[in-house]
């Protein structure tokens, strides 16, 4: 469930289709290569996240019962010492993510796809799509929400940097504030988002990031594609100036138009997302395509298939 708007709960955006239905667009443009990833990549997350925070996931899974979903109900920095069932308020931004017995797993499988992904493009040099599921960007070092629970890109990024220089794209409709927060100067983050005051994650007033790691803009409410695409052309001159030799890109089909999960709806059709993946192949470095939001199921094919005809070119 998703009780993030403070209504009545409803079926959780996050559906496993949209995996499908991304790849399905994918399929429509070309040839694809798939290669189905089994793992759980327990020891990478650990190199990204706090130790009691992964620790309480994978408790917190073997304790539910199925079907059973755990929510935050009390909110606090240190829960250790109540009953494991309050301890979610140690940890959780918002009610809309809750975890199930097979949350964690889910999420140390997206985890591997994004490490497996970086390691196969590290190694051949290539562009890869990874399709991870649930996504990754608002997950923070000892922080889920936003249907998030380890940050899939920022992993990858970490992995590719040991093979050249490595920066993050984030096209998502939101910002992800966990990549923000995790964001390094040796690997920066570049986000163009709708007004992350205004729009999920709802950032508190005066809430900043290091300059010297991350850039940030905003993509006013009703703008159309002519505003963003000038906002990303802006946005990739910073991209262009580093010069990376890869180039992780957190991909969001929410910025479609028709997708509910926009506050301050924008005006992005379905076939404007052939300019957006030629403008994102236009820039330096091999592309590590990762998958993060896109919920309207309707139109996710199209969406996918567009961008992957404008990124292949
Ligand atoms: C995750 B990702 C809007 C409610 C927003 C959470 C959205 C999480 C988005 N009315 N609830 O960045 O696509
Ligand atoms: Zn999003």
């Amino acid at each position: 469930m998703d009780l993030s708007d403070g209504l009545p709960p409803r079926d959780h955006p996050d559906s496993p289709a949209r995996v499908d239905l991304v790849l399905e667009g994918f399929a429509r443009s070309g040839p694809v290569e798939v290669t189905r990833v089994h793992d759980l990549a327990e020891e990478d997350v650990r190199s990204l996240h706090d130790a009691d925070y992964v620790d309480f996931l994978l408790e917190a899974s073997g304790a539910l019962a199925p079907g059973e979903e755990l929510l935050p109900v009390s909110f606090g920095k240190n829960l250790s010492r109540a009953p494991w069932r309050l301890r979610p308020g140690m940890f959780a931004r918002e009610v809309g993510t809750p975890i199930l017995a097979g949350t964690p797993d889910a999420a140390l499988n997206s985890a591997a796809a994004a490490a497996a992904a970086a390691r196969w493009s590290s190694r051949e040099g290539h562009s890869a799509l990874a399709l991870c599921r649930p996504p990754g960007h608002h997950a923070g070092r000892r922080r889920y929400g936003g249907y998030s629970y380890f940050n899939n890109a920022t992993l990858a990024a970490r992995i590719l940097a040991s093979s050249g220089r490595t920066a993050i794209l984030d096209i998502d409709y939101h910002l992800g504030e966990g990549s923000a927060e995790l964001a390094v100067p040796e690997i920066p983050y570049f986000s163009l988002h709708a007004d992350p005051w205004a729009n999920y994650p709802y950032l508190e007033a005066g809430r900043t990031f290091p300059e010297n790691s991350c850039t940030l803009a905003t993509v006013q409410a009703g703008a159309g594609v002519g505003t963003y695409m000038a906002l990303l052309e802006s946005l990739g001159q910073g991209i262009r100036d580093l010069a990376p030799a890869f180039l992780v890109v957190s991909l969001g089909f929410d910025t479609f138009r028709g997708d509910d999960i926009q506050d301050e709806p924008i005006a992005i059709e379905t076939d404007d997302f052939a300019r957006i993946g030629a403008a994102v192949a236009r820039l330096p470095g091999a592309k590590l395509l990762v998958l993060e939001g896109g919920y309207d199921r309707a139109s996710l094919v199209a969406c996918a298939e567009n961008f992957a005809r404008g990124f292949i070119g």
